[in-house]
């Protein structure tokens, strides 16, 4: 661990006066209603290690996002900034392109072979998850031509998916608030309902009963579509940006028997899950199913270099490989600063046992905790989750599953509140969500709780108009 942040103040160059209108002159923040930041000021963060996070005005937040999902080895690992300091002394960058390689990308896939399941034995490396799902488009196609099915075009996704904010991942996404804003879309992809039992199961259905329903509506599209349309299906295990959806058990199984009833690939898209999250080293191992290609990022380095990658199923791998050139690749393809951290990323996650821990310790005392403070919460309807990540559903009247009526309020006066009491826990819509680094204690779980509980509190009174 690098040494203790005492030198905030010094750290810091200038004001938070200076550096909130220097912000708001020239920067434009992703995601964000600009006018409306502009003008109330961001909140600086200059300072980070372990679970904490450090604002220019000397506040201390305890971090239950992991920064955006990604920070899974916690802030400030010796470790990672000696193997990027060594890596740009010893060679900064070369491209993988012209039958050229290098040691940090090599090893990386060594290490990547050897940690996944046993028929992903293939990488690709690029940037982001969303350049990886690009990037399993490029795949899925080239693989279905070298099959001698061109026609197998059609990948079906799922609404209130997230596969990231280039065009193909926004069109892949099925968030209906990015397609307003893209006229231009990636042609052949569909998308087919999401198994949301909490907010969108009828009746007195089961949980069991809902989720193979949903997971049949890709066989009734498959059969609209026509399954010599169909290249991929592709879906992350559990939703997170879409609120920590978990699909009921009944669900994955059933997709991917359909999906080898038609012969069509199964992508997992493993940016958030991928690393440890649920405990596993990927979540599809936690819910069962074994995909063709899966989508990773984000855990890959920590969010502490950016790089995404793609692993790819043996059979997959061998089509790519016999039959000549694959048109694709970026500048930073393998980049050999970011191959080098996230080798010592995989390293640590390995040898401290810290995706063991999440399995066998952490991630089980945090869920117990989490259900002991929430299950009878006037406002909170159901808690989702497993090893390190949680979804919180805010609801008017839990016991009947009814929802607010304007939730996206309600999900953002709470995230206020936990800002305002210093923790970071994200609000989606009318889900909390809490997705800590997987080296957090259960110290830090339990003051992570107490506030989320103090924020929740907060919430349900002043919607109550006390
Ligand atoms: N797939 C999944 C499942 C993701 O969660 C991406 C792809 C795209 O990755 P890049 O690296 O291109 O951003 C993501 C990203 C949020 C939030 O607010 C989530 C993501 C990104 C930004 C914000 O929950 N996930």
């Amino acid at each position: 661990m690098l040494p203790a942040p005492t030198t905030l103040r010094a750290q810091a160059q200038r004001s938070t006066s200076e550096y909130r209108a220097l912000d708001a002159a020239h920067h434009i923040h992703p995601f964000s209603d600009m006018g409306s930041l502009n003008k109330a000021g961001s909140r600086v963060i200059v300072k980070a290690r372990g679970v904490y996070l450090w604002d220019s005005e000397g506040n201390q937040i305890i971090d239950g996002m992991a920064g955006l999902w990604c920070v899974n080895v916690g802030y400030g690992r010796k470790e990672l900034a000696d193997a990027a300091y060594k890596q740009l002394q010893e060679l900064p960058y070369y491209n993988t392109f012209f039958k050229t390689t290098h040691p940090p990308v090599v090893e990386l896939s060594a290490l990547l072979a050897e940690l996944s399941p046993e028929p992903l034995n293939h990488f690709f490396y690029c940037n982001s998850g969303s350049e990886g799902n690009d990037t399993v488009l490029r795949i899925v196609h080239r693989y279905w031509r070298t099959q001698g099915k061109p026609s197998k075009k059609v990948v079906i996704s799922r609404k209130n998916g997230y596969h990231g904010s280039t065009i193909a991942g926004g069109t892949l996404g099925g968030m209906g608030y990015m397609h307003e804003q893209m006229p231009s879309k990636v042609e052949n992809i569909v998308h087919i309902d999401q198994p949301y039992f909490f907010g969108e199961a009828e009746g007195n259905m089961t949980p069991e009963e809902f989720g193979l329903a949903r997971a049949q509506q890709l066989e009734a599209k498959i059969l609209e579509v026509g399954a010599e349309n169909v290249a991929a299906v592709i879906g992350e295990p559990f939703q997170g940006a879409g609120g920590v959806i978990f699909p009921p058990s009944t669900y994955w199984p059933e997709i991917q028997r359909i999906c080898r009833k038609y012969d069509i690939l199964l992508c997992a898209d493993e940016v958030i899950g991928g690393f440890g999250r649920t405990g596993e080293w990927f979540a599809h191992q936690h819910f069962g199913f074994e995909p063709d290609l899966m989508t990773l990022a984000k855990g890959l380095t920590s969010g502490y270099v950016p790089m995404g990658a793609v692993g790819v199923h043996d059979r997959i791998a061998k089509a790519l490989i016999e039959n000549g050139d694959f048109n694709h690749g970026l500048t930073y393809s393998g980049h050999p600063v970011a191959a080098a951290v996230a080798v010592a990323n995989l390293k640590l996650l390995r040898d401290e046992r810290i995706v063991e821990r999440v399995k066998t310790d952490t991630g089980p005392y945090f869920q117990r905790r989490l259900r002991e403070t929430f299950n009878d919460h006037p406002i909170v309807g159901e808690i989702t989750g497993t090893g390190l990540v949680a979804g919180i559903q805010l609801a008017q009247e839990p016991k009947a599953r009814k929802r607010f009526a304007n939730g996206g309020d309600a999900g953002t006066i709470c995230r206020d509140f936990c800002f305002n009491g210093n923790l970071i826990m994200r609000a989606t819509g009318d889900r909390m969500v809490l997705s800590p680094p997987l080296v957090v204690t259960h110290e830090e779980i339990d003051e992570i709780l107490s506030k989320a509980k103090t924020a929740l509190d907060q919430t349900a009174h002043y919607l109550r108009g006390e």
